[in-house]
């Protein structure tokens, strides 16, 4: 009962969904058992959790009974007892009535009543105590799909030390239509419970993060939601990111290898009258799939000649579907007084146009069905993602066979070398699908060939591990922050930034100025604070956003340090393109600053009053452990970081500033070190001269007490944002490099579109 992958952290993994994934069935002897239940969710996580063994907590599918904790192959099962008024006002009416036609972009109409609101609550109340009473310490909780939306933050609540997990299998709607749910507050805030939510397109992940900025009191940077801290708990951070989900492509081609399936196959196409054309639909009965449409296009290429009698067969297994809900039942009659209708009036007596099944079928049968096929139709008016289509093309190893693929199904994002339709549009479908019957094999198969490479790479094993990746990447991190650990964690997912709000809309604001000036120092602003300089690094995800920065129009770069620029350069940092400011605003590149008191070279006077405070620093200090003498343009730093005793430390600083001014020159003082210059300008002065040249507004990050001249120098339209503690004369504030990484990636999202994550 762990986690995944070898490289993991072993942790025992909870699986918590709607339905257990087994049904029970009754044999004709009498006998009860269980057996694994279709499915779209069940047959994406069967083979995650085939080999790993979990605990399973959910409805066994019978209402008013109580059945008692059973293990079925690997997995151990805890079933949830729902009466029947909690499963009409639950699963009926607020998770089949309300979010399934809302999250499905209102294909049909949301019901919202109170009173379903309520027992929603109560079973998501109930799914939460029994994981909280069950799920062993430190455990990984991964709860699934929109009927338990509310379950992460109530595990919260009770059980701070579990990692938990969410995916979303269905869209989650665009902006607006989100807006309509009268308990859209409380959704957000439960599933801000979790550590980790995924979704199967990246437009969800981002009309997510939007609800979450506008209905709950959390904030995105990029892919990570930060929701601020309440009175029992710090702010933590969310990754709230796209895991498309797929199939387990090895097996599927595996059984459409077996002889047995192929003949089946060949017998399918014989049963139907070797048609020329075997058109296939495959999908549950449900509104959301387009059935209406196909089948309407399906109708009129019948009527209008395209399709002649005997020509073309169009099976359609429709497996039943939530036959109690009413716009179910209404569905239902209509596909069947359409197919009683078309076969009605095209068919003859040795041809039916459409063969309509309604049931489930053993997997043999579907994949028998899937080689049958010349065509596969997938017209779903929203999807989450479509296993379906997967499904056929994992089969297809003979790279024959056309995926006529609706644009609206999440699974259009990576299979884009399908016919792409728009279901909504009869006269297109209607082309499509005579393009797919008629298409030469030479197209079929550099389709086909080029689907099958998509699904074979990215596989259900490919989804669940990038999943749970993510999620111990989260449990790695809550360890991290529960020991007070000091490690670097910048690169990790998800990194615990907090941008504040504040700060956020001065960047809205800042973002759609023509022109601007993004200028960061470096060593504890850009980079985490290394303890030998020469081994600070920028953090990649700033590097990122200045880089996705730099390439947008009106954007202007500028590194503003205390180092010299050999030794700024020598950190790795790109300086291309960027303007450059060394040793505190002496050395400036990039901008014709002609009064920029580094442009000219040393005077003879200036080197050698350099030469002598350098030998006698060296002298007094050179042997001094920890103690690091660093060799500047226009001046010479004395480093005290590596000093293990604070004390000791500032006992030496002081003692170099005093040998300083024996020679005549003033300290500048920095954390853990002395400056001492020939020349002297400041970052504040650097700033002006840039500003002078490049006439934009300035956004500056710094962390430093030398900092501080730049903050001074800032105007009305500039925004100044310090790093860590301290006195200081900026306006904002963000505690670490992560969160300057962060706000830079927020700036960039702003001004590009582009998100850059923390990964
Ligand atoms: P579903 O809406 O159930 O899933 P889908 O992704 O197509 O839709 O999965 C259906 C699965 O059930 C497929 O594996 C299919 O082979 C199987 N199936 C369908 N009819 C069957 C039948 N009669 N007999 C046997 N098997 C049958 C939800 C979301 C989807 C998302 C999945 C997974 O609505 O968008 O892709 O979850 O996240």
């Amino acid at each position: 009962m762990t986690s995944t992958n070898p490289a993991e952290p072993q942790r025992q993994l909870v699986v918590v969904s709607n339905r257990l994934p087994v049904d029970r069935v009754t044999d004709p002897d009498g006998t009860v058992r269980w057996q694994t239940s279709p499915g779209g969710l069940v047959t994406a996580m069967e083979p995650v959790v085939r080999d790993l063994g979990c605990l399973w907590v959910g409805w066994p599918g019978n209402v008013d009974e109580q059945i008692e904790p059973f293990e079925h192959e690997t997995l151990r099962l805890h079933p949830i007892t729902l009466s029947t008024e909690e499963h009409e006002g639950y699963y009926e009416g607020l998770s089949n009535s309300t979010f399934w036609p809302l999250y499905h972009d209102l294909i049909a109409t949301p019901d919202y009543h109170r009173p379903w609101w309520d027992h929603y609550l109560t079973v998501n109340q109930r799914f939460a105590d029994v994981v909280a009473e069950q799920a062993p310490e430190g455990a990984i909780v991964w709860v699934h799909d929109y009927q338990l939306q509310l379950v992460p933050g109530m595990l919260r609540e009770v059980r701070p030390d579990l990692t938990i997990a969410f995916f979303l299998h269905i869209p989650f709607p665009a902006r607006r239509l989100f807006g309509q749910l009268p308990w859209r507050r409380q959704i957000i805030e439960g599933l801000l419970g979790a550590d980790v939510i995924g979704f199967q397109r990246v437009q969800d992940a981002l009309s997510f993060r939007w609800a979450a900025e506008h209905y709950a009191d959390a904030h995105a940077n990029g892919n990570l939601i930060v929701v601020p801290e309440t009175a029992d708990e710090p702010a933590r951070a969310v990754l709230a990111q796209e895991f498309p989900i797929s199939i387990d492509t090895e097996s599927l081609e595996s059984l459409a290898a077996d002889p047995a399936v192929r003949a089946r196959a060949k017998e399918i196409r014989e049963e139907l009258g070797n048609p020329r054309k075997l058109l296939l639909g495959v999908d549950r009965l449900d509104y959301t799939k387009g059935i209406r449409h196909r089948l309407k296009a399906f109708a009129e290429l019948l009527g209008e000649g395209d399709v002649k009698a005997g020509e073309a067969v169009m099976v359609q297994v429709a497996s039943p579907s939530r036959e109690r809900v009413e716009a179910y039942k209404r569905l239902k009659s209509e596909v069947e007084g359409t197919v009683g209708q078309i076969n009605g009036q095209h068919g003859t007596i040795g041809w039916s146009p459409v063969v309509y099944l309604h049931r489930g079928f053993p997997r043999s049968e579907m994949v028998a069905l899937y080689l049958a096929a010349d065509v596969v139709v997938v017209t779903a008016l929203r999807d989450g993602m479509n296993l379906v289509a997967k499904e056929y093309v994992a089969c297809r190893d003979d790279e024959h066979g056309v995926l006529v693929l609706s644009e609206f199904a999440g699974a259009a994002d990576e299979m884009t070398d399908a016919l792409l339709v728009n279901p909504h549009d009869i006269d297109g479908l209607k082309s499509s699908f005579l393009r797919a019957m008629h298409m030469p094999a030479a197209e079929q198969q550099r389709r086909m060939s080029a689907l099958r490479h998509q699904v074979k790479e990215y596989d259900v094993a490919h989804w669940a591990n990038s999943f749970l990746r993510a999620v111990n990447h989260a449990a790695d991190e809550r360890e991290r922050l529960g020991r007070g650990s000091d490690e670097d964690g910048g690169s990790r997912i998800p990194a615990p930034v907090f941008i504040p709000t504040s700060l956020d809309s001065a960047l809205r604001r800042f973002a759609s100025e023509p022109n601007i000036i993004v200028a960061c120092d470096f060593d504890g602003t850009l980079a985490p604070i290394a303890r030998r300089p020469k081994d600070a690094r920028i953090l990649p995800r700033a590097e990122e956003a200045l880089s996705a920065l730099q390439g947008a129009d009106g954007v202007h770069i500028a590194l503003i340090s205390g180092r010299s620029l050999d030794s700024l350069r020598a950190t790795g940092v790109r300086t291309d393109g960027r303007v450059l400011s060394g040793s505190h605003g002496v050395e400036l590149t990039g901008v014709p600053a002609s009064s920029n008191p580094g442009n000219d070279p040393l005077s003879d006077e200036e080197s050698s009053m350099l030469r002598r405070l350098l030998r006698r620093l060296r002298r007094v200090f050179g042997d001094e452990p920890g103690v690091r003498i660093e060799e500047k343009a226009f001046g010479v730093a004395v480093h005290t970081r590596e000093v293990r005793n604070d004390q000791r430390s500032d006992e030496l600083l002081a003692a170099a500033v005093e040998l300083g001014s024996d020679e005549g020159f003033d300290a500048r003082n920095g954390k853990r070190v002395r400056e001492f210059t020939v020349r002297h300008s400041d970052k504040g002065r650097a700033l002006q001269a840039i500003r002078e040249q490049l006439a934009a507004p300035i956004l500056f990050f710094g962390d430093d007490v030398t900092d501080e001249d730049a903050f001074e120098a800032l105007g009305p339209d500039d925004i100044g944002v310090r790093v860590g503690d301290g006195e200081t004369a900026a306006a904002e504030r963000v505690p670490s490099p992560e969160a300057v990484a962060a706000a830079l990636a927020r700036l960039a999202e702003l001004r590009t579109g582009v998100v850059i994550g923390a990964s």
